[in-house]
């Protein structure tokens, strides 16, 4: 994907994050359906993204997607103001050598089905990082589905030590 990298201002990212984080707090008053869009019957559950080191410039998020509704649907893809693009990767274990390749035509999400996006399987992987992922903060993740579902949720940057917030699957 070719695409134009726009330089960022951190202190304007600061103040997203920031707003997002208060945003987040609110909405988690309401309970664990929080990250919820009724509307469309999907729901994020787990949403996180691993800090990354000064200079690294790919970044991986996990969740698990569920689909409330009887209809089957697609993630098409992701975005988020902190990266340049966002991919949707697998890896897959074959000949016994762990591959990743990227996803382009999307994942279905089945009716009354869920989809876990995990480490060593399905993930989003952030390209292009402006700035280095810091453990305690939040990113706004906004994930497009198909017939014009959106959904923007904030993720949380999760230190590299951290073993158990990684969604399972
Ligand atoms: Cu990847």
């Amino acid at each position: 994907m070719l695409r134009l990298a726009v330089p960022v201002n951190a202190a304007a990212l600061k103040v997203a994050a920031l707003s997002l984080a208060v945003l987040c707090g609110a909405r988690l008053m309401l309970g664990p359906l929080a990250a919820a869009a009724p509307a469309t019957g999907l729901r994020i559950e787990s949403p996180m993204v691993r800090e990354t080191l000064p200079g690294q410039t790919t970044g991986s998020a996990y969740l698990v997607i569920h689909n409330e509704s009887d209809v089957a649907r697609r993630l098409l893809g992701a975005a988020t103001p902190a990266a340049r693009e966002i991919q949707i990767h697998d890896m897959s274990l074959r000949d016994g050598i762990m591959r990743m390749r990227q996803v382009t035509d999307g994942v279905a999400i089945p009716a009354r089905g869920k989809v876990a996006f995990v480490a060593g399987g399905l993930h989003l992987m952030l390209v292009g990082l402006q700035a280095p992922l810091s453990a305690g903060s939040d990113v706004p993740l906004t994930l497009r589905f198909d017939r014009g579902g959106e959904l923007t949720i904030p993720i949380r940057i999760v230190s590299i030590d951290d073993t158990t917030s990684q969604p399972k699957k």
